[in-house]
């Protein structure tokens, strides 16, 4: 499978890690507005096929799928133009700058027949994954309550300037991720109450957010989200996650500890992410994920079917986050059937 890359910034590097340690890939062209970002990408990764224009890679073609590693700005147009190209896209997330217009790149990519997926890699985590058979095993039955927790005060905005200058910030960068956690363990959620707070005076937008969502599934669950927390131990860039079920609990900590307990007793151990030849802690679970949802993309790609994060399913975690910066600014629960 032959690929290329949009987008050659801070995230992309990993991303071409990822794609150099699948054997079914080999990525073929890359492509970046900015001259010194494509040489530096293109002499580490040995790709000669190199473009300032995305329009001009398109044309020259020659690869089965792109990845698009830019920022949220330029998705829209980006993914529009491979679906005019017929190439099967993957879109980093923050999806879209709206819903609508994630809305119209879902249309056009469905209308075409193009498969789009959006590189929503949190939940290939080893520690989500772990979480997620707990539930599936039945091991604590079913959970009525549930809480996603990110609270760090890691400095993102060093490797990340542009962090500092939007005026949406951690709903839209981080806790994005941390919404599709919740739908991937509780399923999708109808209603989203948020409140959010600005701590850190030198940023744009909002450091801090508290959402609580109604899931279908009837689980109640917290998603707190926060880079203005700092602990005696930094946890970044781990998630935390408790769970309340029928038969009994889990619970997931720091250093990856995870517990469940359940009728035959507690169970207590360590499901932390492999750290790849290429990875640096303390990014080594992100850059895990990220190999893994780009194993999951090749697979199904080469099967014909819809990749877990298309950008129809993402289009529920794009309006979680839609739904609680609206809750927010309004002081009022929102109705996700209301943006859907
Ligand atoms: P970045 O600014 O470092 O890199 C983006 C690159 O894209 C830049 O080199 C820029 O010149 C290039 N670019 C922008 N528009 C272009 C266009 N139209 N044509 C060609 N090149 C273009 O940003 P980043 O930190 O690497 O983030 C990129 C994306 O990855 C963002 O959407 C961000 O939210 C996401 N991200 C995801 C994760 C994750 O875990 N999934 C982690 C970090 C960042
Ligand atoms: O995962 C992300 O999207 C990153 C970070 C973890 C720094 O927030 O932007």
């Amino acid at each position: 499978m032959k690929g290329a890359l949009i987008g050659c910034g801070f995230f992309a590097v990993n991303q071409m890690h990822g794609w150099r340690d699948l054997p079914e890939v080999e990525m073929v062209a890359i492509c970046d507005r900015d001259p010194e970002r494509l040489s530096i990408v293109g002499d580490e990764f040995a790709v000669d096929r190199r473009y300032q224009s995305a329009e001009a890679m398109f044309f020259d073609g020659g690869f089965d799928f792109v990845d698009i590693a830019t920022t949220v700005g330029s998705h829209r147009a980006l993914v529009e133009l491979a679906v005019r190209h017929k190439v099967p896209a993957i879109c980093q997330k923050p999806f879209a700058p709206t819903l609508e217009d994630a809305k119209a790149m879902v249309a056009a990519a469905e209308v075409a027949g193009i498969p789009l997926m959006i590189h929503e890699n949190f939940r290939w985590q080893t520690p989500i994954l772990a979480v997620k058979a707990v539930l599936d095993s039945g091991a604590i039955g079913e959970p009525f309550w549930g809480r996603v927790s990110f609270r760090s005060g890691f400095d993102v905005f060093s490797g990340q300037p542009y962090l500092a200058r939007g005026k949406r910030f951690i709903i839209e960068d981080l806790g994005i991720h941390s919404l599709d956690i919740a739908r991937f363990l509780f399923g999708d959620a109808s209603r989203m109450t948020a409140r959010t707070r600005r701590i850190n005076p030198d940023i744009a937008g909002e450091d801090v957010a508290t959402m609580l969502l109604d899931h279908d599934s009837g689980v109640t669950s917290i998603v707190d989200v926060s880079y203005a927390t700092k602990l005696p131990e930094e946890p970044f860039p781990e998630t935390f996650v408790e769970i309340d079920a029928s038969r009994g609990t889990l619970r997931l900590g720091k250093d990856y500890r995870l517990t469940v307990h359940g009728p035959d007793g507690t169970r207590e151990n360590r499901v932390a992410p492999t750290l790849l030849p290429w990875a640096s802690r303390p990014w080594h679970n992100i850059q895990e994920s990220v190999a893994l949802i780009q194993k999951h993309w090749v697979e199904r790609l080469a099967a014909g079917r819809e990749p877990d994060t298309s950008g129809r399913d993402n289009l529920k975690t794009f309006a979680l986050v839609e739904a609680a910066y609206l809750s927010a600014e309004r002081g009022e629960t929102v109705d996700l059937g209301d943006l859907l």
